[in-house]
């Protein structure tokens, strides 16, 4: 049998390989809104930063940034041995019933002990409140804390729960910790 010429696999090929990239591009979907903290006015919107106590502090930040020029920072002088903080966002639209969710965050860091975590959950209201319906930390598998340039951080959330009202992801600055980091360009995918 003769060699069927190459534009001949290629015109069988590559229209299959264009489907799938068209398919690809289709995905994926944003759910977080101001991801690269850029919008705002003293606070940037949709974001919220939460405390125990004073000795942590959130701060927008425009000192460090990876999209210009602003960025969430976290930061403690004082190690505390329970006290955590935590800049979050909650999305209670267009929620990817049974579908995963993958939370992306750029992290630069000048931190000791425990270091940050990042998390997702999903609460059956709109607000986080009581037990999670479910929730991931990257808190015990893969610990992040010392003194490191900007690089990019993930966790997935596995099969959304149909009963969810709310997603909500978090960037968290855990208890024994100190020094500064600064969160940016987040996205949080399905
Ligand atoms: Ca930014």
């Amino acid at each position: 049998m003769r060699s069927r010429p190459i534009l001949y696999w290629a015109g069988i090929v590559l229209p299959i390989f264009l489907t799938r990239c068209a398919k690809e591009e289709a995905k994926p979907q944003q759910l977080l809104v101001n991801g690269n903290f850029e919008n705002g006015n003293t606070v940037p919107t949709d974001w919220g930063y939460l405390t125990e106590k004073d000795i942590y502090n959130g701060e927008w930040s425009d000192k460090e940034f990876v999209s210009p020029s602003k960025s969430a920072k976290i930061s403690s002088l004082k190690s505390d041995s329970t006290v955590f903080s935590f800049w979050y966002q909650t999305i209670t639209d267009n929620l990817p019933f049974g579908k995963d969710v993958t939370l992306k965050v750029k992290i630069k860091g000048n931190i000791t002990g425990k270091g940050v975590s990042i998390a997702i959950r999903t609460d059956d209201t709109t607000i986080p409140s009581g037990r999670a319906e479910q929730f991931i930390t990257t808190q015990n598998l893969s610990p992040i804390t010392g003194s490191f340039n900007w690089s990019e951080k993930t966790i997935t959330l596995a099969n959304v729960k149909p009963t969810s009202m709310s997603i909500t992801v978090y960037f968290i600055y855990l208890p024994k910790t100190t020094g500064e980091v600064y969160f940016d360009d987040a996205s949080l995918t399905y």
